[in-house]
Formats: structure tokens, sequence, C-alpha cells
């Protein structure tokens, strides 16, 4: 996991700290994606991925498990790979490791933190035909920076896993799909999962876990305001939410002001007054439907290679090509 435009400035980057304002400072009150993902937040994050009730990551790897050695049989065998969001790395070694079957891969994690890019380098140490290029920038800095790296000869494979589209409203998650496929070339490929619609108890579960780690994650992001920003959130006067719109098909989590409360965040200038029951609604995940993801493919200049499905946690897989 990691997010689309933060910077090694944190919260303090001037583009983020102007994006928070407007998000904290007019209601509904929210907070920008990258709040979560500090070396803290990343941690809880892998620790959620355990989590009995978030089924996510297991789909995710099962499918890749399966359905690895068809991908490398779909792809040009002269293939460099980029991840955007590589985390540790655990989930895509076994689909590099069929991939290098063929010929020695250059694979290019992309990745704002630091330390998620170390383990993924250690996670792939050793690996045969495998060579690691972290490349520490937000996403579309370190695709642009990869395709300058490319052998003239190599088609680029794209993967964007961990069902992160689901974390962009989706005029953005259009416009970032669009920006993907305007970096690559023709035949170039993008590898992308997405989370599929379930029913609610289920997914509500999934996001508020009963040992309290994806409640932990969420007030990370308040946290984060405390540390970087010398903001003084009262943590314990927060109560985390997370509740399935059907209609909009996305899981809102938010976090609950327990009572009235004013909070000061002295580096954005900011003084807010919340009122007791209202939220900061800090994340979206969007749920999606069977051939959802090769239909916004489509609208971004790819088409529809190939889709595959978990059964045990609806889940989806699907290679498009640059067309
Ligand atoms: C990273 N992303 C796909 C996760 C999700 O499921 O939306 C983030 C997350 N938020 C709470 N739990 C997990």
């Amino acid at each position: 996991v990691s997010t689309i435009a933060a910077s090694h400035a944190g919260l303090r980057d001037p583009e983020l700290a102007q994006r928070l304002r407007g998000a904290l400072g007019t209601r509904p009150r929210r907070l920008p994606v990258e709040c979560f993902y500090d070396d803290l937040g990343s941690a809880l994050f892998e620790a959620i991925t355990y989590l009995p009730e978030y089924g996510l990551t297991r789909a995710e790897w099962r499918l890749l498990c399966r359905h690895s050695s068809d991908i490398a049989r779909l792809v040009p065998s002269a293939l460099e790979v980029v991840e955007l969001g590589s985390g540790s790395g655990r989930k895509t070694r076994l689909l590099l490791e069929a991939l290098a079957r063929r010929r020695p891969l250059p694979y290019r994690p992309v990745d704002i933190s630091a330390a998620a890019l170390e383990a993924c380098r250690r996670e792939m140490a050793g690996r045969t035909g495998v060579t690691v290029d972290p490349l520490p920038m937000p996403f579309l800095e370190g695709l642009s920076a990869a395709i300058e790296m490319r052998a003239p000869s190599s088609a680029v494979l794209v993967l964007f896993l961990g069902s992160n589209v689901g974390n962009l409203e989706p005029p953005e998650r259009d416009r970032f799909l669009s920006a993907i496929r305007r970096r690559l070339r023709r035949g170039d490929a993008l590898l992308i999962t997405a989370d599929l619609e379930k029913d609610a108890s289920t997914l509500e579960a999934a996001y508020d876990d009963d040992a309290g780690v994806t409640a932990a994650f969420n007030r990370n992001a308040l946290a984060r305001l405390n540390r970087e920003l010398g903001a003084d959130f009262d943590l314990a006067a927060f109560r985390h939410r997370a509740l399935y719109a059907a209609r909009e098909r996305r899981i809102e989590m938010h976090l609950v002001s327990e009572r009235d409360q004013t909070v000061r965040i002295p580096a954005l200038g900011l003084v807010i007054a919340l009122a007791a029951g209202e939220t900061i609604w800090t994340e979206s995940s969007y749920k999606f439907r069977r051939g959802d993801l090769a239909a916004l493919g489509r609208a971004a200049g790819f088409s529809g290679t190939a889709a595959w499905q978990d059964d045990e946690w609806p889940f989806e897989l699907a290679l498009l090509v640059a067309e």
C-alpha cells in the first residue's frame, strides 16, 4: 500500500497540507488517504492483512497462486515489472518467480514508504532472475521514472494490486488509470485487482475487526496530525466506525467525535469545532462487480485480456493490455 501523491515531507508537504486544510476545514470533514500511511500506518495495514475478518489479501494470494503461470503465458517474455504500492512484496513474489522462469526480470517497486521498499528488497533477495530496483516516489512519478529506464525492446507490466483502486474516488480513479495508460506503449499491460461486492455484515466486519486493529489504523491518521502538525486531537474521544453504503457500493470509515470539542492544528493554521456525533470521514473503499475492471480499463485505453475471480471471498484479478 502506499499513496498517490505523498512525499517524504510527510503531512508537512505543502501540497498535501493544502489539501488537508480544505478537507478538514469544511463539512463533511474528511482526511486525504495519504494520512494513513506513515511507517506505523503501513505496519498496521500489514497487520490488517492477517486479520481473520479481512479476506481481501488471502483472496488475492489464492488468485496469484492459481494464475501466475497463466499470466506468464499471456504477457510478452521480454518484460519489466513496475509495481505501484509494493508494500512488503510478499504477494508479488510468486508472480515474479513465474515471470522470471523465462528470462531475467527487472522489478521496480514504487512506494513512498522506505520501510516498505526495504522489506520488499529483503523479500526478493536471492530469488533467481529477479533484479530489484526500488523507486521511493509517488506512484505516477515512479512509473515515469521506470519508463525512462526501460530497455527499448521490453514490454512493461504494471502491477496495481491490493484492491488499492478501491480507495480512489471514481473521478480520481478514472484519471489515475488514464494517467497510467498515457505513460505506457501499446502492448504494455496492467495487472489490477479489486474487492467485489458482498453482504454488508461481512464487509463491515472486515473494516471493524474484533481485535481493534482497523480502529488503531484509523486513529493513527489523527495521531499523525498530532505528531507531525502539532494538533491536539484527544484520540480517546473518537470512535471508529465502518459502514457499508450499498447504493454507492463503498465501505466508509469514519472517526466519530464522542463529544463537542475544539481541536487546534497549528501547522495548518486551523481550529475546528466538532459537535458530538460529528464524524471525520477518513476513507472510502469501493467494491466492484465482476467485469468492472475490464470496463474501467476500456475507458482508460486498455483492452481486457483475462479476468479471474476468487469464490471463497469474491475478489477479481484482471489483466489489461494497452491498446
Ligand atoms: C489498502 N486498501 C485497499 C485497504 C482497503 O481495504 O480499502 C485499506 C484498509 N482500510 C481499512 N482496512 C484496510
